[in-house]
């Protein structure tokens, strides 16, 4: 029912809005002559007679299908404010990436790329003010795992679902360590770094990355050996969005034991939930590198209580390996929360990849699907723990998160790190937050209501939450993660209005000390700064 409504509000708002929204937000010159001069360029260059299936303007009947098919937070659709696209290309040979950047760049014609759509503040698919197309690489979803070697060439616009499904398919004993959902795209996800049940043992998804396959600012296409050294490292944790345009990257294959077990605990206050998240903290980034077990926190309604609130954890288990080794560790290190046997389940890698991704006895084909699986919006934000938080602590985190009824939807979930994490330097990949964590919180927040008034308090609460965390984390600079996008950290205005030095405020958050050499790759590959986006690096300058 609800999901029918949003649709026909969506369909609605769509059509009503449009074209006042195009008019209103574009430079008239430049919006005129791009309609028009923007896909002649385009038939120019691939030779093409007939486009219908490739490109899709924004004044035809098939562009929102298009445009509306991968898109995970309709926050950014149902806004008045945000600029869509003037076309949508979807090529299906690399060649067509190629015209269609060398065009746009030759134009003044921005692009956003996306490949699975799911960036937290909507950087793929819209823009706040300025015209551009998107280059949406749907088409480049295959996924070529040579066994023999433990390596597998993998389309940017596949999804992690399709890589999993896929590796699997060939090898019971080979995996990836990557992200949970399987719908996200590997293209802006291995960019931005990329962690998942695997992050203790394996580290990043970037961290795994061998080779890739790049279309820079003229047009040109490389693979690691022509792109150079630095612009192979900042296109493994720096965002591919301010770099190029990434068709594929090859990545190396991980072993999984035959076996794995998982387990979902709940516990509430009442439970002594405080007491084993505080104990967690000690003990899940110290554990074997073979165990990951997470937390997610949440206020909700005591049932047992009725018109009281309390906080349920519910902490989600992966052991590469047996049921009862897996037992045998945590009587030793972790009696309290009291696993059993019946709370454990061995199954296969893959099936543990459905089980973490919230299915249950679903066969492993539904990780093809990649339908968004809420029409719904969502904020997030991210920290990172140094040092572990007291009981007293938790006790006012958790007052803070019962204290408002309406925020219900808000989870934090922690990610334990450590083990592989640590072994890996810093400065390795642009990717920065390895030694001295504990743990990664993410603060996620989905909501159905499409009213801008019910938005607007979301993101406030959300901002309040973040404030009254900030004694708690690390600091100077707090740590952010880029894959978890928060616009709050701070923007480039406009590209005129774009600064290295200004930039450095949420530059330093996301990358540390990374940032600079972000920076100089940028200056090297793209010194006009065509692949702009509201958080995209800029080229170094030292004022
Ligand atoms: C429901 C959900 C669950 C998630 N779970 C996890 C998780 O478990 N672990 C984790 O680490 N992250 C997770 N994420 C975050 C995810 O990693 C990021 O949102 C990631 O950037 C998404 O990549 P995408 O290709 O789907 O997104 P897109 O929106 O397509 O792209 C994201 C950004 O990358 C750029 N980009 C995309 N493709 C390319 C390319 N080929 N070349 C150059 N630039 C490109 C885009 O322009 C944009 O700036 C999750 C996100 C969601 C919505
Ligand atoms: C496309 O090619 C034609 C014929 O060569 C040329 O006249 C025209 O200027 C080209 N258009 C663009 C936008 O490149
Ligand atoms: C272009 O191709 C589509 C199908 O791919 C077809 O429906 C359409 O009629 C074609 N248009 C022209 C002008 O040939
Ligand atoms: C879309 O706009 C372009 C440029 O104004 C025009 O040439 C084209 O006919 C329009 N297409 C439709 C379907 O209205
Ligand atoms: C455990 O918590 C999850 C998430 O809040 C919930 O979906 C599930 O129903 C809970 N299970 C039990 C047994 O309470
Ligand atoms: C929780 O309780 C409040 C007030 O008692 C109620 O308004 C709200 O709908 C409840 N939430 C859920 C998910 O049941
Ligand atoms: C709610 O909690 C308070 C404080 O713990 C308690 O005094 C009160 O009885 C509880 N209310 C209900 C309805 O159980
Ligand atoms: C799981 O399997 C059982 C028995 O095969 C079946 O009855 C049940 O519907 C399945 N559940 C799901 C969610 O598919
Ligand atoms: C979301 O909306 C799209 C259409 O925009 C629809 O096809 C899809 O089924 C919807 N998904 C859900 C989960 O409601
Ligand atoms: C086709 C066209 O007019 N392009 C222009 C769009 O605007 C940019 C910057 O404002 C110019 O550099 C382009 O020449």
């Amino acid at each position: 029912m609800a999901s029918i409504s949003n649709f026909i509000l969506l369909a609605l708002v769509f059509f009503f809005a449009w074209p006042a929204s195009i008019a209103a937000t574009h430079h008239e010159d430049n919006s005129t002559s791009s309609y028009h001069v923007f896909p002649e360029c385009f038939l120019n260059y691939t030779n093409s007679i007939n486009t219908s299936h490739l490109l899709y303007a924004s004044n035809t009947s098939s562009f929102f299908t298009v445009f509306r098919s991968s898109i995970q937070n309709i926050r950014f659709l149902l806004s008045p404010d945000t600029t869509k696209p003037i076309f949508i290309i979807t090529p299906t040979h690399h060649s067509q990436a190629q015209a269609a950047v060398a065009c746009g760049h030759r134009l003044g014609l921005r692009v956003r790329v996306r490949s699975g759509g799911h960036d937290y503040e909507g950087m793929s698919y819209v823009s706040d003010g300025e015209p551009f197309f998107i280059l949406d690489l749907v088409n480049f979803q295959s996924v070529d795992v040579n066994i023999a070697d433990s390596t597998a060439w993998v389309g940017a616009g596949a999804t992690l679902g399709e890589v999993y499904y896929n590796i699997a398919v060939k090898s019971p004993s080979a995996g990836f360590p990557a992200g949970i959902c399987p719908t996200v795209g590997v293209g802006g996800h291995f960019s931005g770094g990329g962690f998942g049940t695997m992050l203790r043992k394996y580290g990043t998804a970037a961290d795994n990355v061998v080779d890739a396959i790049i279309v820079d600012v003229n047009g040109n296409i490389m693979d690691k050996q022509s792109m150079g050294e630095d612009l192979f490292w900042a296109i493994r944790g720096g965002g591919g969005a301010s770099f190029g345009v990434i068709l594929a990257y090859k990545i190396k294959l991980v072993p999984v034991t035959p076996t794995v077990t998982v387990f979902r605990i709940n516990k509430t206050l009442k439970q002594g939930a405080t007491r084993l998240v505080e104990k967690w903290q000690y003990v899940a980034p110290n554990f074997d590198d073979n165990l990951f077990i997470r937390i997610v926190a949440s206020a909700i309604n005591d049932t047992e209580s009725v018109g009281n609130r309390t906080v349920q954890t519910v902490f989600e288990c992966l052991f590469l390996g047996e049921r009862a080794e897996l037992i045998s560790i945590l009587d030793e290190s972790f009696p309290e929360l009291g696993v059993t046997t019946n709370d454990c389940s061995e199954m296969s890698w893959i099936e543990s990849v459905l089980f973490f991704a919230g299915y249950s006895n679903e066969s492993s084909t539904i990780l093809l699907d990649r339908m968004p699986q809420f029409n719904s919006s969502f904020k997030a934000k991210s920290d990172f723990v140094r040092e572990p938080i007291l009981e007293a602590g938790w006790e006012s985190i958790w007052t803070f998160l019962m204290r408002s009824g309406v925020e219900e939807p808000l989870e934090m979930i922690m990610d334990p790190w450590k083990g592989r994490m640590d072994e890996i330097a810093e400065d390795t990949i642009p990717f920065p937050h390895r030694r001295g964590n504990l743990y990664n919180i993410q603060y996620f927040m989905r909501w159905f209501e499409t009213e801008e008034a019910v938005t607007q308090r979301h993101l406030r609460w959300m901002r309040e939450l973040y404030a009254f965390m900030g004694p708690y984390v690390s600091k100077n600079p707090r740590a952010a993660y880029l894959n978890y996008k928060d616009i709050d950290l701070g923007r480039n205005e406009t590209p005129e209005k774009t600064s290295y030095v200004k930039a450095k405020v949420w530059g330093n958050a996301y990358f540390l000390d990374n940032f600079e050499r972000l920076a100089k790759v940028k200056a090297q590959v793209d010194p006009n700064n065509y692949f702009w986006n509201e958080q995209s690096i800029p080229p170094y300058s030292a004022y």
